[in-house]
């Protein structure tokens, strides 16, 4: 990349005594100034000339028809069927931390199984003292917790391997959501079954038609794995794993296993096909890396982005991304605007959850030349985010998953915004 960089510094200090100084002349740089008189302003509006729907007309509220772009979105190259397919979420549309039910990307499998909650069951067997079946209704009498999680894709960012490849951060970074999930701790079923001393893994399995399952060591399993069947407050989704699915805290989100069916207590890891021919990292020297679990420090500037261009002009700009480590929280996020020059710190804003998603933001005065944005987390670990040059260096060219080097956006002068990297 050769671009001429000039005059671009942070001023959150400028924006705010300026807007706090004199109201007119301040403000003038952010809303419209004098001109023509404004017709929303001087004009009566549709809306104010009937009376609205009442309070039944929506029994499960929608979002407002002016929203309606707002969706998830698939890549159609990348998948030859939608049984087996993956959706992102759009996380350029979003802001705090939490992700709308509706909007939490989807990855199946074997599609969206449709399990009736009366006839599921949750079944405990193998190293436990009194194997168990558990109904809906019998986990719900057991103690429960709530926790907000990010579930992320291992495969998420996978594509920017082989260098800068999909135009948003939606398809960049959107096998992601967070959400806070109600659930048993995974420990008090285990308990209740009785682990023997040899029972030093467990086996997820999934009750839809892929059957998909995941090997967990007891450690994890014992520690704060959540067998969730509410997500921000409601019944999870069919998409989501309805009616009960596995909440692995900070792990890959191939172990959290959906639409839960089993967990079989062994003596060793049972190398499914997808902790061996999937979710398993090929290195230049012809090992694999294998049971990569935990999701390393990661962050990605949501606005602006490819989907959520520059379209004020110069002037005061937000700009805002989300954060995530599946070792901690997330102190501190840096960003630069001019690939790297300078480095500020991002202003965190919202809760710092163990192992959630986390809200930064960073204003800044744009002087209308080409911008060059990353941003880099650290985490409570104190793991820095590496580039994306620093992983290839360690894991080679032949990596899919866990992909958390730092993403560069170049904005022109008309405020676009495409995916690049610099070296
Ligand atoms: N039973 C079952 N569980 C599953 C899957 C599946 O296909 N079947 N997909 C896994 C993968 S690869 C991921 S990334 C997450 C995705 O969760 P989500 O659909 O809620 O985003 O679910 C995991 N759990
Ligand atoms: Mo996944």
């Amino acid at each position: 990349m050769d671009k001429i960089f000039k005059g671009m510094k942070p001023s959150r200090r400028s924006f705010l005594t300026g807007a706090a100084a004199a109201g007119a002349g301040a403000v003038a740089t952010v809303a419209k100034g004098q001109g023509a008189p404004d017709p929303a302003i001087v004009e009566q509006q549709p809306w104010r000339t009937f009376l609205g729907e009442g309070v039944d007309a929506y029994p499960y509220g929608m979002p407002s028809e002016h929203e309606a772009h707002v969706i998830r979105r698939s890549v159609p190259w990348l998948t030859a069927d939608p049984i087996s397919s993956v959706n992102f979420t759009p996380l350029h549309e979003l802001d705090g931390i939490i992700t709308p039910n509706g909007l939490c990307f989807e990855r199946h499998h074997g599609g969206i199984a449709e399990v009736d909650p009366v006839e599921h069951r949750l079944m405990i067997n193998g190293l436990v003292d009194k194997q168990m079946v558990f109904t809906m209704e019998d986990l719900k009498r057991f103690p429960r917790e709530n926790h907000v999680y990010f579930l992320e894709c291992a495969a998420n960012s996978g594509m920017e391997w082989a260098g800068a490849q999909l135009n948003g951060c939606q398809f960049t970074h959107g096998m992601i959501h967070n959400v806070m999930y109600t659930g048993i701790p995974l420990r008090l079923l285990l308990e209740e079954a009785g682990v023997k001393t040899n029972g030093k893994w467990i086996m997820v399995e999934g009750a839809d038609a892929a059957g998909m399952n995941r090997s967990i060591p007891i450690e994890k399993a014992m520690d704060d794995c959540l067998i969730a069947f509410k997500m921000n407050g409601e019944a999870l989704r069919p998409e989501q794993g309805y009616p009960v699915r596995l909440v692995v805290p900070g792990w890959e989100g191939n172990m959290w296993v959906k639409w839960l069916r089993r967990i079989e207590v062994g003596d060793q890891p049972w190398h499914a096909r997808e902790e061996t021919s999937k979710y398993t990292d090929l290195l230049e020297n012809g090992t694999a890396r294998r049971f990569t679990w935990e999701m390393d420090a990661k962050s990605v500037i949501t606005n602006p982005s490819p989907q959520a261009p520059i379209t004020h002009g110069p002037g005061p700009t937000v700009l805002t991304g989300v954060a995530w480590s599946g070792r901690g929280t997330i102190p501190r996020v840096d960003v630069t605007i001019d690939g790297g020059k300078n480095w500020y710190q991002a202003r965190m804003s919202g809760p710092s959850l163990n192992k959630s998603m986390h809200r930064f933001y960073f204003e800044f005065d744009w002087d209308g030349t080409p911008l060059l944005l990353q941003s880099r987390a650290h985490d409570s670990t104190g793991y820095v985010q590496p580039t994306k040059n620093e992983l290839r260096a360690i894991r080679g060219e032949n990596s899919i998953y866990h992909n958390n080097g730092i993403q560069t956006w170049y904005v022109n002068e008309q405020g676009i915004a495409e995916n690049v990297e610099i070296s």
